[in-house]
């Protein structure tokens, strides 16, 4: 076993993924394709080495028991695939810092768990492949397995109960088009719902979820070709539908998912009347209360004022296209 640091940079899906569908055990099988883009400023960094115990730091102090158990069972899960999976798995000190600006708002296990499954995937001797690595992500932490590249990434939805084809692909690197999304906190305190009790509970209950399902490939195939294209207004046409009618899925999902406060509907507002007097951007938003906005890069500094003066606004950050997630460090075991 080596001793491995990774970094993978976290995304915004452009395209949502929400909910799951069935398959073997212990696969998370989104229900739905999704596109992302990478994110340049906003990263997690994570070595694994051999130890005596299993023991992860996260950023600088020992992590919470049930944070420590969902990455060991991670590390079990990429042991699995190493040509030493015979054996029992070494101990592994694991420690991860998670670099976020002040005012990101975006959550941190997709880069978290890609570059958990890089580190260790690396430490442990497995075969770099990174289409096979971006499925091992999916495991941890579906809009992990987007993170294993930057620029523009599409994760395919699958068939296979395996998961084996349920897999993220570079679509375009970052240089393909530089963009800009713009976040806008609305609250400084952390979510009520976590994403995948918020799923299982709109895939059960939701009177719209089939309908979200049925319409998500179509949703797909039209972003890929505007993307393509560097369409900005057919590419945000696309975002905002997505965006939409997954927090409609939410909303419709007893007890109702309500993620958005009074400043995410503000923004909503601000995002629109902004637009009527000529500045072209479109929003998106996650299972939280944030609003990002996706523009060209020469209209950021007018949206980031547009949106810092928002009321009730925690704060504003400017992000751009990122790379691929990477090894940056190794060594050879004592
Ligand atoms: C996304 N989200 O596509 C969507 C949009 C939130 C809303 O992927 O259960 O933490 O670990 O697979 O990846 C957040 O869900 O969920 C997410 P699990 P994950 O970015």
């Amino acid at each position: 076993m080596l001793t491995a640091t990774a970094r993978a940079h976290t995304n915004i899906a452009l395209v949502k993924y929400w909910g799951k569908r069935d398959g073997l055990p212990d696969q998370n099988l989104p229900d739905v394709g999704s596109l992302s883009l990478t994110l340049a400023e906003l990263f997690t960094e994570t070595k694994v080495e051999p130890a005596a115990a299993d023991a992860l730091e996260l950023d600088g102090a020992p992590a919470q028991a049930s944070v420590a158990q969902r990455a060991f069972r991670h590390l079990d899960r990429v042991w699995s695939q190493s040509p030493q999976r015979d054996r029992s798995r070494p101990g592994c000190r694991v420690v991860s810092s998670n670099h976020v600006p002040t005012a990101a708002g975006l959550a941190s296990s997709a880069s978290g768990f890609a570059a958990l499954t890089l580190a260790a995937a690396t430490s442990f001797g497995l075969d770099p492949d990174r289409a096979a690595l971006s499925a091992l992500a999916r495991r941890g932490s579906g809009s992990a397995a987007r993170s294993m590249w930057g620029g523009f990434v599409r994760l395919d939805r699958g068939v296979l109960p395996d998961g084996s084809d349920c897999r993220a692909r570079p679509l375009h690197t970052a240089d393909h088009w530089d963009v800009r999304l713009v976040v806008a906190r609305a609250t400084a305190r952390a979510k009520t719902v976590g994403s995948t009790e918020g799923m299982t509970r709109s895939r059960e209950t939701s009177a719209y979820y089939p309908a979200w399902v049925d319409t998500s490939a179509a949703d797909l195939d039209a972003a890929e070709q505007a993307l393509a294209a560097r369409d900005l207004t057919a590419l945000g046409r696309v975002v905002e539908r997505s965006c939409f009618k997954m927090h409609a899925c939410m909303l419709a999902s007893e007890p109702p998912l309500i993620y958005w406060n009074a400043t995410s509907l503000n923004l909503v507002q601000a995002v629109f009347e902004a637009r009527q007097m000529g500045l072209e951007g479109y929003l998106t938003s996650d299972a939280g209360p944030h609003i990002k906005v996706l523009c060209r890069r020469e209209d950021a500094a007018a949206w980031a004022d547009r949106l810092r003066h928002v009321e009730r606004v925690v704060d504003v950050a400017v992000l751009r296209p990122g790379p691929d997630a990477t090894v940056t460090f190794e060594t050879a075991a004592r």
